[in-house]
């Protein structure tokens, strides 16, 4: 699997559609897969809901697109491909989302738009303001960067473009590269902003996901701040929103496997869905991340430690508290004496022949993610990872971890998110520990539960 789309609630109920290659685990033949919740944590798969037609504008595959409701009927917006065409087109649902149709007028678009020299047109963001449907399209322009292409519709099928809401620069690397192509843009209002999320293509290599906070004004987004959506780059990439009917912005992104294309095909899946994620703004006008609440339901035993000095050097390991599946919730207090580096160990092996370091760099002001011993597997990755966490002042740092087997989610102050993918070989690569460097540091409380079935 790999991208989310379609996300919709119907009737109350969350359905996830997400690019899927019913061959096998690499990509090709890309269909829509289809999963359906009630309560966001527990999942039923559904029949497929979207294959590639033969001789059809899709033939080569389904990609990426989302759903609307268009006066009662359920809608996707996909981009069909077609001997390397990229064009948006429709499909329309049965009222249980389970079967769908075509619109035999596919594809709702024909070209991209002239004067450009594109190197990518894809992916779809719809909204409705009034009776008028607006529309992005993800793209790129040859020696350019990457854009977002802004239409215009009364009924989903009749599209004017209007013009980019934004044009990047390949030449600009500050304050984040924002490569040669914007697949995927998703684009919302949040607090008093709007938020652009765009992922990032380059080179024929999906590198990761950035957000954009600014003002939307006059079909022109003028940002006013740029960064990296997760640090963890392709471990959470091509990220989808819902509005719930709660009024939540809820968001996904597809975790990419950080093994080899063969471990993969060996394993027999590639890819998993990250935790649903509600988005706000903070006081300072950057986005926050936390993890939806109602993952509250998977917590089982519960371990609980407070007042904690660490001293420098050891690694305590925490006796009893271990596990594969976790949820961690550990909260600092930061001080003068506080060590300048300083975190928890997970997936430790009891002589720590494997460790997987989480940590905050005092001095860099960064939270990191050290894979370097994290598999005795030599092919799986295990660069470090690594992005920016400013502390405001009297700030204590809470790492709120999920661990669930391959995958690792990290909600640093809910301001920076980390996701990555880790491949113990060991059975008892299993422990808890918690460090500092250069100093104490003082872990206020320790929260563990197991998680369970919920
Ligand atoms: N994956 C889809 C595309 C999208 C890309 C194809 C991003 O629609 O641009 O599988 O992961």
């Amino acid at each position: 699997m790999n991208d989310p789309n379609g996300l919709i609630q119907w009737e109350g109920k969350y359905h996830m559609f997400y690019q899927y290659n019913p061959q096998g685990a690499f990509h090709g033949t890309i269909h829509w897969g289809h999963a359906v919740s009630e309560d966001l944590v527990h999942w039923a798969h559904l029949p497929v809901a979207l294959a590639p037609t033969p001789g059809g504008p899709d033939e080569d595959g389904c990609w990426s697109g989302c759903a609307v409701n268009n006066n009662g009927t359920p809608t996707f917006v996909y981009s069909g491909h077609q001997d390397h065409q990229e064009r948006p087109c429709l499909a329309f649902g049965s009222a249980d989302l389970v079967k769908w149709e075509k619109y035999a007028g596919n594809p709702v678009i024909a070209t991209p738009p002239e004067g450009w020299q594109m190197v990518g047109f894809r992916d779809h963001c719809i909204w409705r303001e009034g009776e008028t449907w607006y529309q992005l399209i993800g793209a790129g322009v040859k020696d350019v960067g990457g854009m977002a292409l802004l239409y215009r519709s009364p009924d989903l099928i009749h599209w004017d473009y209007l013009n980019p809401i934004l044009i990047g620069d390949h030449k600009q690397t500050d304050p984040v590269w924002t490569g040669t192509m914007w697949e995927c843009p998703d684009f919302m209002p949040l607090g008093d902003k709007h938020v652009l999320l765009i992922s990032v293509w380059a080179e024929n290599r999906t590198r990761y996901t950035v957000y954009f906070v600014g003002e939307y004004r006059e079909y022109q987004f003028k940002p006013e701040h740029l960064q990296k959506l997760d640090y963890g780059d392709i471990h959470f990439y091509a990220p989808q929103k819902l509005v719930d009917q709660q009024g939540r912005t809820l968001l996904w992104g597809w975790s990419q496997e950080g093994r080899s294309p063969q471990a993969q095909r060996a394993a027999g899946w590639s890819g998993v869905m990250s935790l649903p994620r509600v988005l706000s703004l903070s006081e300072e006008g950057l986005l926050q991340m936390a993890p939806a609440p109602e993952i509250q339901r998977l917590r089982g035993q519960h371990y609980q430690l407070t007042d904690i000095e660490v001293s420098p050097a050891v690694t305590e390991i925490l006796a009893g508290v271990q596990g594969e599946c976790l949820e961690i919730i550990a909260e600092f207090e930061l001080d003068e004496v506080t060590a300048p580096e300083f975190g928890l160990k997970v997936r430790c092996a009891p002589d720590e022949e494997e460790e997987t370091v989480i940590s905050y760099s005092r001095g860099a002001q960064e939270i990191i993610m050290d894979r370097s011993r994290s598999s005795l597997d030599p092919e799986v990755h295990r660069s470090l990872q690594a992005g920016p966490l400013a502390l405001r002042p009297g700030e204590g740092l809470t790492l709120h971890i999920f661990l669930d087997r391959s995958i690792i989610e990290v909600y640093a102050n809910t301001r920076a998110c980390l996701t990555s993918r880790i491949y113990p070989t060991r059975p008892d690569s299993l422990g808890l520990g918690v460090f500092a460097q250069g100093g104490p540091v003082k872990l206020k409380s320790l929260d563990v539960w197991e998680m369970g079935e919920g």
